[in-house]
């Protein structure tokens, strides 16, 4: 499956604006369309992390959850409809407040319309999310999610995948 998926800059990218924002379309096709906008988004992203460096007492450690392995992974293409999606970081997570949501991208554009879908830690772990998503017929999905890991940092990051 396709890695590479929830680097570091797609975790740091907002969630803050509602979904629609996820509909906008100029006509390229959905992944080239949201890596442009994580480039523009980043920059202010890298700006603002560096003040908080700047702000933040030295002790807290920064040990954000990052994303380090999905599935299905960021741009896969899927022949059938996953069962489940699991998100695995790289710390431990809090068991309350990680979030979710499924959308499907309309293929002629306009708002992706996000699904929550419940989640569950794996109590083994303690690092992997698992999201049951309901049944999801053929097409190009926005998964967006928001974890927060015991150090009780939020992260939060978008993939994307397709059915066939
Ligand atoms: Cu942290």
């Amino acid at each position: 499956m396709g890695e590479e998926s929830g680097s570091e800059e797609r975790a740091l990218a907002p969630l803050a604006t509602g979904s629609s924002e996820q509909g906008r379309r100029t006509g390229s096709t959905p992944m080239i369309r949201c890596s442009r906008v994580f480039r523009r988004v980043s920059m202010a992203r890298l700006l603002v992390s560096a003040l908080a460096g700047i702000l933040a007492a030295p002790s807290a450690g920064s040990a954000h959850a990052r994303l380090v392995h999905a599935s299905p992974g960021d741009g896969a293409r899927l022949s059938r409809a996953p069962a489940e999606l699991s998100l695995c970081f790289s710390e431990l997570l809090e068991t309350q407040f990680n979030a979710v949501e499924v959308g499907l991208e309309p293929p002629a554009g306009g708002s992706v319309h996000l699904t929550e879908v419940p989640t569950t830690v794996n109590p083994r772990d303690g690092t992997c999310l698992t999201a049951a998503p309901p049944p999801l017929p053929p097409g190009a999905y926005l998964v967006r999610w928001r974890v927060v890991s015991r150090d009780g940092h939020a992260t939060r990051g978008l993939l994307h995948f397709r059915v066939d």
